[in-house]
């Protein structure tokens, strides 16, 4: 059942509603199988003028292969870094994949679900020539039953095909435009031309880029689960709600928590409940206090019944609180300072499709360097990254693809709906875990405008609604004295670029100008203050003394007087997000040679200076002595 609140939410946005249902990562037990259909698929573009063809000529239904040329696709993947064909690297339209599967006959009798774990932008999904499910937005996934379409259960393949457009309008999440040559242009321009024109620096990355995958429930099914958490003394409160589906009476519900060796710490019963864990192995983030140990997990394990039709799922979480109080953020009533990273590094997975080995290996640096935080900029990573966010112990500023609601045409109602349907499905999707401290709704958005408030009174007060027990915030490029929304949020983030986007170069400008800056938002606001951008550009090998921008040392320069600067205003800060822990790929521009550079470490994962000058700032936290060449002062 959903709460009151939620319920309200719904009827103001009825369109809303269907990403209420439960969107609990596939998982095997007892009575759940999971089938990965990840692998090469058939793919192609729909090239034609009008990027119609495929529904006008209905490749659904057939074979693709049956429809025209097609070439192999590995699912995950964004199809555009993977041929050498520019088309495909920058199509906009229509791109259409299929595979075949058999199920084994053993799923007859089971509830089977199709799960696309993200789709960017827009897809729609048939199932042996019927459609099953269409989604907007990408990086957030989006399944469906798919019992009735599944005519040949074990004597045919069934075939899946995913239509999957990338084109975005100034209402999506993120906004973009097309643009087309004026009619009466005098410029030539080939017959039906047209370009895609971002709103944000990232490369717009398209395709199944996550896992593809089929599992089983029993009939009468347990759809969604909610935890929360509180902590009086030394005792763990796990607050629980079970949603089911179909007949489970509420008396067949049992409910146990399992601790990291699996013995049994608390138990309960019925859809909703309080379970006490007296001692409590607390959630803690890592590189903060050697005294914790980071990521600690429990185990909630839900059985509907006792009866082999009986639906069991077990969910990770942690116990923690998380809070503001003055300017300070406490975690588990201890101050906590962020020693973050902002990351943009899922461009490059994006490029490749999910990638288990990438994915360890940015721990491994974000461990290397000593953080204990990191922002999803500027979306959603995937739920297998999630995870080892959870399970080592980082903070996570969670983010929506809201990047790019630059002008006052963006805030339409329109958007506002999208905006709403990405914060729900990211909320739904990521409401158990630990790791989130922080639901970031937009990055950069058009705030210091008047006629924004009510965009951002909404998009916030309806984030509140759906999980008051996290923090909400927008990441601001702002001023202190300019912006119109800030007010609305319960910690304030500042992406700050002095001495790159402004005052160029002029390194003896960045600390004054920082300092009067943090000191103006502290006087001005009384909230916890982050930086949650900072950096310079960044061309790996290229040296210059004295520092010149791009060159290595003007990066180290550059940090250096970020970080004195920070030192300096520590009372009014409570934590730095560096941009950005790798160089990623952009659209092509004359600022951009080849991609953002502002990266600690390259796209390939090996380390600039910069990346020994923030570990050592985050492995000696509070030594302000350190400084490269000693020339920040
Ligand atoms: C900031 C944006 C971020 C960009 C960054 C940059 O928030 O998404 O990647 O600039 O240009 O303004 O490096």
């Amino acid at each position: 059942m959903l709460g009151r609140k939620e319920r309200f939410a719904c009827f103001l946005l009825s369109n809303i509603c269907s990403a209420w249902a439960g969107l609990l990562y596939p998982r095997t037990s007892q009575s759940r199988e999971v089938q990965l259909l990840d692998g090469m698929w058939n793919f192609r573009i729909d090239d034609s003028p009008n990027r119609n063809a495929g529904f006008e000529q209905r490749w659904y239904e057939r074979s693709l292969s049956e429809t025209g040329q097609v070439i192999p696709m590995p699912v995950p993947s964004s199809y555009n870094d993977i041929t050498e064909d520019g088309r495909i690297r920058d199509f906009v339209g229509w791109a259409w994949y299929d595979t075949e599967f058999f199920l084994s006959s053993d799923w007859a009798n089971k509830r089977v679900v199709l799960r696309i774990d993200s789709a960017q932008y827009n897809a729609i999904v048939w199932v042996n020539s019927k459609q099953v499910m269409t989604h907007q937005g990408g990086h957030i996934p989006f399944q469906a039953e798919i019992n009735q379409y599944l005519t040949v259960l074990s004597d045919g393949p069934n075939r899946l095909t995913v239509a999957v457009n990338n084109t975005l309008t100034p209402h999506t999440i993120p906004p973009g435009t097309i643009d087309w040559p004026a009619k009466d242009s005098p410029i030539p321009y080939p017959p039906n031309y047209f370009t895609q024109t971002l709103q944000m620096d990232s490369f717009n990355y398209a395709g199944i880029d996550r896992h593809v995958s089929l599992y089983t429930t029993p009939k009468s099914y347990i759809d969604d689960i909610t935890i929360t958490t509180n902590i009086v003394d030394t005792t763990g409160i796990v607050n629980y709600r079970v949603v089911t589906v179909g007949d489970i009476p509420q008396g067949d519900i049992t409910v146990r928590i399992l601790n990291k060796t699996g013995a049994i710490v608390g138990q309960g019963g019925g859809s909703s409940g309080t379970i006490q864990i007296p001692n409590a192995n607390l959630w803690w983030a890592i590189n903060t206090n050697s005294l914790h140990q980071p990521g600690y997990l429990y185990t909630l394990e839900v059985h509907t019944g006792q009866d082999v039709d009986a639906d069991v799922y077990r969910l990770p979480f942690g116990i923690r609180t998380i809070k503001v109080v003055g300017r300070k953020i406490l975690l588990n009533n201890e101050e906590f300072y962020f020693k973050g990273v902002g990351i943009h590094n899922e461009a490059e997975i994006r490029g490749r499709g999910l990638d288990y080995a990438m994915i360890v290996k940015d721990f491994n640096l974000m461990r290397w360097v000593g953080a204990n935080s990191f922002r999803t900029a500027v979306f959603p990573f995937s739920e297998e990254w999630m995870d080892q966010a959870d399970q080592q112990g980082f903070l996570v500023a969670d983010e929506v693809p809201a990047v790019g609601l630059n002008s006052l045409d963006n805030l339409s109602n329109q958007t506002l709906q999208n905006h709403m349907n990405a914060m729900s499905e990211l909320i739904q999707r990521d409401k158990n875990r630990p790791s989130v401290f922080l639901w970031s709704v937009a990055n950069e958005p058009r705030t210091d405008r008047p006629e924004s408030l009510p965009y951002f009174q909404k998009i916030i007060n309806f984030t509140r609604s759906l999980d008051p027990s996290r923090l909400i915030s927008f990441m601001c490029n702002h001023d202190f004295n300019t912006d119109k929304c800030v007010h609305l949020v319960d910690l304030i983030f500042i992406n700050r670029y002095i001495g790159w986007y402004t005052q160029t170069g002029l390194l003896d400008l960045i600390q004054p100008q920082l300092k009067y800056d943090l000191d103006q938002w502290a006087e001005t606001f009384n909230k916890p203050l982050v930086i949650s951008e900072y950096g310079a550009g960044t061309m790996p090998e290229i040296h210059r003394v004295p520092s010149t921008v791009f060159s290595e040392e003007y990066q180290i320069d550059f940090l250096s007087r970020y970080h004195r600067t920070f030192d300096s205003a520590l009372g009014n800060l409570t934590g730095e997000f560096i941009w950005c822990l790798t160089d990623f790929n952009t659209y092509q521009s004359i600022t951009r040679v080849n991609g953002n550079k502002k990266g600690i470490f390259t796209r390939e994962r090996q380390p600039k200076m910069s990346a020994f000058n923030l570990r050592h700032r985050y492995l000696t936290f509070n030594n302000t002595d350190f400084c490269i060449e000693n020339r920040c002062t």
